[in-house]
């Protein structure tokens, strides 16, 4: 018994405390950090093979759709044969990210199917080998992004539904994938790192790797010392971030929380509370679904968006709102018009999100704050009355104006803070942000 617990201490420290122990960033992945940091918005791209199921009718499948019908990989292999994404124009999508205002693009190169989107050598269970359409998708929209001055990050998944040595199993792709029941756990490891290299040194410059799935085997070894060390030799500048939705691990440059607000658990996700003082990520779909459904027409609204990320801004985290394009290359209509509007809304209110950091009273039900200099802006998102008290900022306020026009805002000091006033005619449907000078 004293055996095992001790057996058991061990994978615990090799799995957690090692990851990249001692790491240091490098002046670049600092410079890096920073970039992300301002950048603010970016456009998460779920696109793989399953677009095709298009969710095969139930609005919460889509590129889970192999597991939740349990599909054999012998028929899922059938799936690539169809891929044929003839309307894809990566100049179109770029642009469509810079009048979205949006910084950088976070794409999946392999998600959980194990299928890759760009021309891995070193399986042949990739886009340009098992499609029609014959071409990495990558590579073309990596060009454009370097043309148009968007950093591109890739998503990798470290879950694989389809390699033989992704064994022991996890908690998913289970008995259906008609997989043997046995496999070398360190080839497969080899191979997800020989992946990464391909990544890390056929497509220049990457924004970061974006790494998913360790939440299905969480016990495992994932000898994340290997991988991180080799991602940062290969790249020292590259930010590596997990979505193993717990606190992060030496080596990780940044910190992800899925679908909620640092901090936050309203989905079930994000088991730790822990905030770290890395840079924070938070994603999010525009309907319930990452990948392309034909059925999930339930939409969020461009001001619920925009409201979502304000007050991610004033947590300091970025947000990385999603799209699945659809199985001809097309970036699905409803979601452009959203991004559309929310680019019109950055073009008209970006000084107060790009480039701030969190300002200097934490977000609350009614809003959040954001910090550039000595300006705070005050960003009102829910207030039924005229009035707003705010707790007393550590600094002497000089002035307070509506951003919109410029005026001057009442308030009088208190005990406790400033009470503002904010007269109907002054608000703002989605933001009244006011420009606070300390
Ligand atoms: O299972 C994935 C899911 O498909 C999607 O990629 C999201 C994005 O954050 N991450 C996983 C669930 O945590």
């Amino acid at each position: 018994m004293k055996k095992l617990s001790y057996l058991l201490l061990l994978v615990f420290l090799s799995t957690m405390t090692y990851a990249q122990k001692g790491y240091t960033p490098t002046n670049e992945n600092l410079e890096n950090r920073e970039w992300f940091l301002d950048a603010k918005f970016g456009l998460f791209i779920h696109w793989g093979v399953y677009s095709i199921m298009a969710g095969g009718g139930d609005s919460g499948v889509a590129e889970w759709i192999m597991n939740q019908k349990q599909i054999p990989i012998a028929q899922y292999e059938k799936l690539p044969s169809f891929f044929n994404p003839t309307n894809f124009d990566p100049a179109k999508w770029v642009s469509m990210v810079k009048k979205a205002g949006m910084k950088y693009i976070t794409i999946t190169s392999k998600h959980h199917d194990g299928f890759a989107m760009y021309d891995s050598k070193v399986s042949d269970y990739n886009i340009v080998d098992q499609t029609p359409y014959g071409k990495d998708i990558l590579k073309a929209l990596k060009e454009e992004c370097d043309k148009q001055g968007v950093k591109l990050f890739f998503y990798y998944s470290q879950l694989d539904w389809r390699h033989p040595d992704y064994y022991p199993r996890g908690r998913t792709g289970g008995d259906y994938t008609g997989r043997a029941d046995e496999g070398n756990w360190k080839d497969y490891l080899d191979y997800m790192n020989a992946q990464l290299t391909e990544l890390l040194t056929n497509y220049g410059e990457v924004g970061g790797i974006w790494f998913d799935g360790m939440w299905d085997k969480p016990d495992a070894n994932w000898y994340l010392e290997e991988t991180y060390s080799l991602i940062h030799q290969l790249q020292p500048g590259t930010l590596i971030g997990s979505n193993h939705h717990k606190a992060p691990y030496p080596g990780e440059d940044f910190q992800m929380f899925e679908r909620d607000l640092p901090g936050e658990n309203t989905m079930g996700f994000n088991q730790t509370g822990t905030i770290s003082e890395l840079p924070l990520e938070m994603c999010e779909t525009m309907n319930g679904c990452w990948g392309f459904n034909l059925t999930d027409t339930n939409y969020k609204s461009s001001k619920q968006l925009i409201q979502t990320m304000v007050k991610a801004a004033g947590y300091g985290a970025n947000f990385l709102l999603n799209t699945g394009p659809m199985p001809n290359g097309e970036i699905q209509p409803e979601n452009i018009d959203t991004l559309m509007i929310m680019g019109q809304w950055m073009e008209q209110y970006g000084e107060s999100i790009y480039g701030t950091r969190k300002g200097p009273i934490s977000p609350s039900k009614w809003g959040a704050t954001t910090q550039k200099g000595n300006t705070v802006y005050v960003h009102i998102l829910n207030l039924e009355e005229e009035t707003l008290e705010l707790p007393s900022f550590d600094q002497k306020i000089k002035s307070i104006r509506f951003f919109d026009d410029d005026t001057k805002v009442k308030f009088k000091k208190t005990a406790n803070g400033v009470i503002l006033q904010l007269p109907a005619d002054k608000r703002n449907e989605v933001d009244t942000i006011l420009k606070v000078e300390i």
